[in-house]
């Protein structure tokens, strides 16, 4: 049995406590998407728990995460107002719950304080900022590796859901609860879904980058900037290195204004070190230090070294420093698939 209070009801509940606390805000980021706007409520100050305010979602590479893709993921980023320190006598934890849902169906992540300092989660990564009256969640980050999501999935049902030993306080989108009444009593407050849905894109908000080679030989790395205002500071990294001489400039990257565009030179060279006759592609990252990530994966094409956009086909390839670099691979791959299927015929005889 669910009761719903008038607000009036609530303000004869709530009398006596001071509304002067002053609430701190959110800036919204243009790489970010405003999700839920909850009344901002100045009663959880003495009644306990996170009062919910505004639920961003963003996408960002987090490099403690992993490298290329492994480190990609949302995020979401809100405020959350209440003192631990203050709790009502013989209250142990505020928690804040996370719901949302991907192709697959509901999925929900937390996190719960139980000293008002340091946060439990569940969560890939947490990175909050706690003050005396709130708690700044910067982002509360999921992989999407982890959770089975990729690029173009939709995620939807956002809700958020504060509560106090288990008893909820506050939903987002919802009313805020009466305490101790086992979460039942439900007063009605301004509360707004601002999106429904969202679709993730990467971490692509950032920064673009091209690659381009002369024919002269000549690499050159080119990043603009996509922010409207803000700077970020650019650098590349790779992986598994094996069979190409990559070299970058000593100062390679450095900071982007907004709109800004820098290029880089560099060189790049097929170099089979093992001498197996294949070249072991590797991945190169654009990244920004704001969470932007642009993925090259280095590789042959039509006979020279390419950065190709990270998702295209990247398998080792045959090659000889004796291979003109203008060889059609097509054929290259055609006479190494006859040589194995008649490796293969002559084992089966
Ligand atoms: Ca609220
Ligand atoms: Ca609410």
């Amino acid at each position: 049995m669910r009761a719903v209070l008038p607000s009036l009801a609530l303000a004869l509940l709530l009398l006596g406590v001071p509304s002067v606390l002053a609430h701190g805000t959110l800036e919204a980021r243009e790489v970010e998407t405003l999700l839920l706007v909850d009344e901002a409520d100045d009663s959880f100050y003495t009644t306990g728990g996170y009062d919910l305010y505004e639920v961003y979602i963003g996408e960002a590479h987090l490099r403690e995460a992993g490298m290329g893709a492994a480190g990609d993921g949302f995020y979401f980023r809100t405020i959350l107002f209440g003192n631990f320190a203050e709790r009502p006598p013989g209250t142990n934890e505020y928690r804040v719950e996370f719901n949302f849902a991907g192709p697959d169906g509901p999925m929900m992540r937390y996190l719960l304080t139980k000293d008002g300092k340091t946060f439990e989660t569940d969560f890939d990564h947490l990175m909050v900022t706690v003050e005396d009256n709130q708690v700044e969640v910067n982002r509360a980050f999921v992989a999407l590796q982890n959770a089975s999501l990729t690029r173009q999935m939709a995620l939807r049902d956002f809700r958020v859901t504060s509560l106090v030993d288990g008893e909820v306080r506050d939903r987002a989108p919802g009313g805020i609860y009466v305490p101790r009444t086992g979460g039942q009593v439900e007063v009605p407050m301004p509360s707004e879904v601002r999106a429904d849905s969202y679709t993730l894109v990467g971490p692509t908000k950032y920064v673009a980058a091209a690659a381009a080679r002369s024919p002269a030989g000549n690499y050159t790395l080119t990043i603009t900037s996509l922010l409207k205002e803000g700077e970020q500071h650019v650098s590349l990294a790779t992986a598994n290195v094996t069979d190409y001489t990559f070299v970058l400039p000593a100062e390679a990257g450095g900071v982007l204004k907004a709109g800004g565009t820098m290029t880089i030179p560099f060189t790049l060279e097929p170099m089979d070190r093992n001498g197996d006759g294949a070249l072991e592609p590797f991945q190169l990252d654009v990244l920004s230090d704001i969470g932007g990530r642009v993925g090259f994966v280095v590789s042959l094409q039509n006979g020279t070294a390419a950065l190709l956009p990270e998702g295209a086909v990247a398998v080792a390839q045959p090659w000889s420093p004796e291979t003109p670099l203008q060889a059609p691979l097509p054929g290259l791959v055609a006479v190494t698939l006859a040589a194995v299927g008649a490796a293969f015929l002559l084992r089966r005889r």
